[in-house]
């Protein structure tokens, strides 16, 4: 049922390197948790090289990728799988537009950034990027199994 197939849609989403550092990761959570959403994957993590390059392998010939792998890297991401109905379109409502000058107020770059190059955070942008995403972040063991009969209230 309606329950069991699109509530279990996910997204990944992780604070950058900037965003840890600048002490938002709380903030973050917090906004994702307030809406609704459940966490299904947390960790802190230093992301290689590779990884960086292989996450935003579509961008790889942007003449920002080098410079962008390079933030990445620079420092601890916090890495987080979020789930629920919708979450994909609506991570990418609450995270707001890639430039945060251009990103509304009320959205986590509106509010918490000025740079695109240090936009703070990460959303998938569409549902088979989230599943991708979050097997290239997460090993299946480091997901938790949310018992929705258990949590009612919870979509
Ligand atoms: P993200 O993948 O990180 O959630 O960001 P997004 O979908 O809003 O934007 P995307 O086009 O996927 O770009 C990925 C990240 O690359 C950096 N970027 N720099 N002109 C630039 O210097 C530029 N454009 C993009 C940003 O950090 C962006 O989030
Ligand atoms: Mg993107």
């Amino acid at each position: 049922g309606r329950r069991s197939a699109q509530s279990r849609e996910q997204t990944y989403v992780m604070v950058k390197p900037d965003g840890v550092q600048r002490g938002l990761v709380g903030e973050i959570i917090s906004r994702f948790e307030r809406k609704g959403f459940r966490l299904a994957g947390l960790k802190m993590f230093q992301c290689p090289k590779d990884l960086a390059k292989k996450h935003y392998e579509e961008l790889q010939e942007k003449p920002f990728f080098p410079k962008l792998v390079k933030y990445i890297t620079s420092g601890p991401v916090v890495c987080m799988a979020w789930e629920g109905p919708g979450v994909v379109a609506s991570a990418r409502k609450l995270i707001g537009s890639t430039n945060p000058l251009q990103a509304e107020p009320g959205t986590i770059r509106g509010d918490l950034a000025v740079a695109v190059g240090r936009n703070v955070i990460h959303g998938s942008d569409s549902v088979a990027n989230g599943e991708r995403e979050i097997g290239l972040w997460f090993g299946e063991a480091e997901l938790c199994k949310w018992h929705l009969e258990l949590t009612p209230w919870l979509l």
